[in-house]
C-alpha cells in the first residue's frame, strides 16, 4: 500500500471510530481498524457466449464489501494487459477473434483490493463453410431423393454444426437430419436444395446448391426412315432390298428434352428381313434378349407395347383392281324407258394383297369408244356414265388404282353399247 493510501486509510478508521463513539455513548480511547477487502467481483450474465461472433462483449459485474457506504471501484482488464477503471455494464473490443480473458477487480473505499474475477471466452469471427457432399443422379427417375451434407469450420467441431435447407426456394427449416438428408415422393421436374451451416458462435456460411432433375417420364420411340402414311402408320416408300432395317429410329423424351438427355438407338442387329406386305407392330422387330435400345438419360425405359400405334405399313406392291359394269347393254331408243335411260353403272373392285384397300384412290383414267361419252369426268371416281346419244359398239372404261405408298395399277372394263 502506497503512503498515500496508507495515510487516507487512517484516516477514514478515525471517522469510523468517530461514528461508533456517537452511537454507542461510550468514550473509546483507542480508534478500532475493522476493515477487510472486498469479496472477489461476480460477472454476472448475459455474459459472453463461447465461442461469440461479438466481438466487443459488455460486462456485467458487482461485489460486496464490509463498508459499501465507502465506494467500491473497479478496475478490468482483457489479455493480461493493464487494469483501467471500468464500470458495470462496460463494452470491451473491439476484439480479434481468439481466446480471450476479462479480468475485473474491485477496490474499496479503504483502498483494499479483492481478488480478481476472470471470465474466457472465444470470438469467432470466421463463418462455417457448408457441402453437399453427395446427392441423387441428375437426372434421376426415383421421386425420393438422399443427400449427405457436412461442413467445416475455424473453431466449432463439425458435429457442433448446425443446417438449415430449403427445398425449391421455399421456407428455410433446420434440416431434418443432419446426414443423410432425405426427401420423398416428389414431384416430376426440376429440384434444387440450398443448405447452410451456423457455427455455435451464430456465424452462418454461405449456401451451397445441389440442383437434379426428376423424369419418370418415359421416352417415345419415333422411326425416322419410314414416310409417315398415315396417323397410326408408316408407309415404307423407297422399298428397294426387300428387308426393313431399322436402324435410322430415334428415341425422344418429351418431358426433359433437354435437361435429361436421350440415347439414341441405332443399335445394329434389330434388322428383320420381311418378305411380305402388310402391317407390322415395332415390337415384331425385337429380338428376345436384346438390350433395350430407347431409354432416356434417368433410365425410363421406351415401352413398346401391342396397344401402341406404332405400327409399319410395307407395301412394296401395286394394288389390283376390275371394272365390273353392271349394265353394260344400253338401248338407244328403247320405248319402254322413252330414252331415259342412258346409264351405265360400274363396280370397281380393288385389292392390295392384305393392306388395307381402304387406303386405296381410284379415278376414271379413260374413256375410250366409237364415240364421245357425256358425263363421265377424267380424273374422278365416276361410278357410272351417261352413253347417250353415242354411237354404239364397244366402250372401254379404265380406272386407275392408287395405294397410300404411291403404287399405281389401271383396270380397264368393257362397255358394250347397242343400237336396235
Ligand atoms: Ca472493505
Ligand atoms: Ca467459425
Ligand atoms: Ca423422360
Ligand atoms: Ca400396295
Amino acid at each position: 500500500m502506497s503512503s498515500f493510501k496508507a495515510a487516507l486509510f487512517s484516516t477514514q478508521l478515525v471517522v469510523i471510530a468517530t461514528l461508533f463513539v456517537v452511537v454507542a455513548g461510550v468514550a473509546i480511547a483507542t480508534p478500532v481498524a475493522v476493515n477487510t477487502p472486498p469479496d472477489a467481483p461476480t460477472i454476472d450474465p448475459p455474459r459472453p457466449d463461447d465461442p461469440t461472433n461479438d466481438d466487443t462483449p459488455q460486462f456485467f459485474f458487482r461485489a460486496t464489501d464490509d463498508h459499501p457506504e465507502f465506494g467500491i471501484a473497479f478496475f478490468c482488464r482483457i489479455d493480461g494487459g493493464s487494469y483501467s477503471a471500468c464500470s458495470n455494464g462496460d463494452t470491451f473490443g473491439p476484439l480479434l477473434e481468439e481466446s480471450h480473458t476479462f479480468q475485473v477487480f474491485a477496490r474499496d473505499g479503504a483502498g483494499s483490493d479483492s481478488s480478481p474475477a476472470d471470465f474466457t471466452w472465444f470470438v469467432d469471427l470466421t463463418n462455417p463453410v457448408a457441402s453437399i457432399d453427395s446427392g441423387p443422379l441428375d437426372p434421376t427417375n426415383s421421386p425420393d431423393a438422399s443427400f449427405t451434407i457436412s461442413g467445416t469450420d475455424n473453431h466449432s467441431a463439425s458435429e457442433d454444426l448446425t443446417f438449415h435447407c430449403q427445398l425449391d426456394f421455399g421456407p428455410w427449416q433446420p434440416c431434418l437430419s443432419t446426414s443423410p438428408v432425405e426427401y420423398f415422393g416428389l414431384d416430376e421436374g426440376s429440384h434444387i436444395i440450398a443448405v447452410y451451416a451456423t457455427d455455435e458462435a451464430r456465424n452462418v456460411s454461405d449456401p451451397v446448391f445441389y440442383e437434379w432433375l426428376i423424369d419418370t417420364t418415359a421416352p417415345v420411340i419415333t422411326v425416322d426412315d419410314f414416310v409417315i402414311g398415315g396417323p397410326d402408320s408408316y408407309v415404307f416408300g423407297t422399298w428397294a432390298t426387300g428387308s426393313v432395317r431399322l436402324q435410322e429410329w430415334t428415341c425422344v423424351d418429351p418431358n426433359n428434352p433437354i435437361a435429361s438427355g436421350v440415347t439414341s438407338s441405332n443399335l445394329p442387329g434389330h434388322g428383320r428381313t420381311i418378305t411380305d406386305d402388310g402391317v407390322y407392330k415395332l415390337s415384331q422387330f425385337l429380338k428376345p434378349g436384346d438390350p433395350f435400345f430407347c431409354v432416356d438419360a434417368a433410365g425410363n425405359q421406351a415401352v413398346i407395347s401391342d396397344t401402341q400405334s406404332q405400327i409399319i405399313l410395307v407395301d412394296r406392291h401395286a394394288p389390283t383392281c376390275n371394272v365390273e359394269p353392271l349394265s353394260q347393254y344400253i338401248p338407244e331408243n328403247n320405248p319402254a324407258d322413252n330414252g331415259a335411260r342412258h346409264l351405265a353403272k360400274f363396280k370397281v373392285a380393288r385389292q392390295d394383297g392384305n393392306i388395307d384397300k381402304k387406303g386405296i384412290t381410284v379415278v376414271l383414267e379413260s374413256v375410250v369408244g366409237p364415240g364421245t361419252v357425256q358425263g363421265m369426268h377424267i380424273g374422278t371416281f365416276d361410278k357410272q356414265g351417261k352413253f347417250e346419244g353415242v354411237p354404239g359398239g364397244i366402250y372401254f372404261v379404265t380406272y386407275r388404282v392408287t395405294d397410300e405408298a404411291g403404287w399405281t395399277s389401271t383396270c380397264t372394263g368393257k362397255v358394250q353399247v347397242a343400237r336396235n
